[in-house]
């Protein structure tokens, strides 16, 4: 085992929180030769609900754990901070309007930003789950003008693996043996899932599917994915979510194994997305950071729907610059 690792968990007194953690601490976050030292950051209000988790961890007695720090100070939370994950934000309450939304969220992930800045060891990676995901991590970047800004993402391995899930049942074909599928743009309903370039058990997925299927079902459904579990379970998205993350962070640590992925980033011009816009692009992971997988090309869907969903980012980018979030 190496030195310990250190990861800050934000929100861990919620749902995605208390799943995460013992995925964490099984040693399935980084690997099973890494000690992990676990901050947990919450407010007030939720701060019951993650000290109750950290008694359960020391209850699971895992090998790999250090030490388990609940505390409700971002100072504190982010000091020496290898990994943040950045889960909880302020859900959309009824009657409030997207401004107010963004408002709320900026007075979270600003500060937390500059805190990481000012604290983070630094080679932090910071994944940022909670919603709007990739307009938090905008702002979470702006105010770290000390770390790289690739270091700041945004999940949409979730989409990502839902992608596969569907694709998976519809051609009977396991997900292992898929690669090149792609999730673009914004974590949300406008986001596109691309299999353009994706293959299942090595035959084009263009060659097993029509595109009216594509149009109609495969890409509402994987977009609309979050609504339907609400429907179906009568609560958000937990355990998915939670394994999206672990395999977010782990393949960035560790390397891709073979295949791409998709990850939002800063954008840095790829594929005529606004520089510096967090949206979602096929990524690998080579040597510890996220590289845009180049060169795909784009035929007319493809492109008309990427703009839609990066319209919706840059929107987002200038209600939050007129509310001076960046
Ligand atoms: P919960 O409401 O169960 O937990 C959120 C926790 O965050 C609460 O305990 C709350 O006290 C805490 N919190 C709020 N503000 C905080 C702050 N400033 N610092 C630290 N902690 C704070 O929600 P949960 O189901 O765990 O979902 C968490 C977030 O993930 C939500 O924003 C949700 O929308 C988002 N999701 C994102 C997904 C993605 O793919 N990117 C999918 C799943 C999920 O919907």
């Amino acid at each position: 085992t190496s030195s310990p690792i250190t990861v800050t968990l934000t929100g861990a007194g919620g749902q995605i929180g208390y799943a995460l953690l013992f995925r964490i601490a099984a040693g399935e976050l980084l690997g099973p030769n890494v000690t992990v030292r676990l901050k947990l950051l919450e407010i007030p209000a939720g701060i019951a609900g993650a000290e109750g988790a950290a008694l359960e961890l020391q209850d699971g007695a895992f090998p790999l754990l250090d030490s388990v720090n609940v505390t409700d100070s971002a100072a504190a939370a982010f000091d020496g901070t290898n990994v943040a994950l950045l889960v909880g934000s302020r859900p959309r309450g009824p009657g409030m309007e997207r401004a107010d939304l963004l408002a709320a969220n900026g007075a979270i992930f600003g500060p937390q930003g500059a805190a990481i800045n000012e604290h983070a060891a630094s080679d932090i990676r910071v994944v940022v789950v909670g919603n709007p995901a990739n307009t938090n991590a905008l702002i979470a970047q702006a105010h770290a003008p000390d770390v790289p800004r690739e270091r700041f993402t945004a999940l949409t391995r979730l989409d990502h693996n839902r992608a596969l899930g569907q694709l998976s049942a519809k051609l009977g074909i396991p997900v292992r043996d898929m690669d090149g599928v792609t999730i673009w743009g914004n974590h949300s309903a406008t986001q596109y899932p691309d299999v353009s370039h994706a293959t299942a058990g090595g035959t084009p997925v263009r060659d097993l599917v029509d595109d009216a299927w594509l149009a109609n079902e495969f890409i509402p459904r994987v977009a609309n994915r979050g609504a339907e579990i609400i429907e179906v379970r009568g609560s958000s998205s937990v355990g998915s979510a939670a394994s999206a993350t672990v395999d977010h962070v782990f393949d960035w640590v560790n390397g891709q194994r073979g295949r791409w992925t998709s990850v939002a980033l800063p954008s840095d011009g790829s594929y005529g997305v606004p520089e510096g816009l967090v949206s979602s692009f096929p990524a690998e992971s080579v040597d510890g950071k996220w590289r845009i997988v180049q060169g795909l090309e784009l035929n007319a869907f493809s492109t008309s729907r990427i703009a839609a969903s990066v319209a919706e980012l840059a929107t987002e980018r200038e209600q939050v610059q007129g509310l001076g979030l960046l």
